[in-house]
């Protein structure tokens, strides 16, 4: 039986944006695992409720449900240990959540506020008051304002991008010869922003912009396939 993923979407029900369960998601397909994936909007909190709580990624495995996507690769790496591997052993899962720390604390506030107002004219109408309202009182000014100064703001981004660089210079994929969890998570990141908005993030010849490319066409280009943007 596939297992079940709730995934955020945005007007469209193809279209999947949410960086968190990018990850879940070729965590599957690393693992070569069926998935059903259920299309899931901010405000539909009821419909994961029996998770506990109100974000996604959700996974439901038969009886058993999981959520957040740490956790969920954890669960998919000891349930389905027989498949490939997503950490490469125990010491790589340490620097991996590593990874993971880097990307919630720098990449992802770094992408946000180039992208926002496009991610908010890509959500289905019944979420965008919620959407407004939170994040305003998160950010502190309008979404629009947030990303007022993007054309300046991407050169910082692309500079906070060294630590990747680096890494991929020296290897097509963030876990080495081929992809891993590392690489989903960072990843993730560059599908929120692929499905939302047509600004470029990353300028030709830029090794980030290659291994994206790489991981557009992974998995036979699940991530690639996606609806979004190739700028
Ligand atoms: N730590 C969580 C974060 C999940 C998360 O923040 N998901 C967002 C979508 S990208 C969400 O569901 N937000 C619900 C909301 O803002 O109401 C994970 O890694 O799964």
């Amino acid at each position: 039986m596939a297992i079940r993923l709730y995934d955020l979407a945005g007007a469209e029900p193809e279209r999947r944006f949410s960086p968190f369960c990018w990850r879940t998601r070729l965590a599957l397909a690393h693992k070569r695992l069926d998935v059903e994936t259920v299309p899931w909007r901010f405000t539909e909190k009821d419909v994961i409720a029996f998770s506990g709580q109100g974000r996604v990624p959700v996974i439901q495995d038969g009886e058993r449900m999981v959520y957040d996507s740490w956790t969920i690769a954890e669960y998919l790496e000891e349930r389905y240990a027989d498949g490939p591997s997503l950490f490469g052993g125990a010491e790589a899962k340490a620097v991996t959540r590593f990874v993971a720390g880097w990307v919630d604390t720098v990449l992802h506030p770094g992408i946000f506020r180039l992208i926002l107002p496009d991610v908010f004219a890509h959500l289905h109408e019944k979420d965008k008051d919620y959407f407004r309202t939170s994040r305003e009182k998160a950010i502190g000014v309008t979404l629009e304002a947030f990303a007022a100064n993007r054309d300046a703001d991407v050169v910082s981004f692309r500079q906070s991008l060294q630590p990747l660089r680096r890494s991929l210079q020296a290897q097509p994929f963030l876990a080495g010869a081929a992809p891993a969890y590392a690489d989903h998570i960072v990843f993730g990141g560059f599908q929120w922003a692929r499905a939302t908005s047509r600004f470029a993030l990353l300028e030709a010849g830029d090794p980030v912009a290659a291994w994206r490319a790489r991981m557009l066409d992974a998995y036979d280009g699940l991530a690639r396939r996606a609806p979004g943007y190739d700028a």
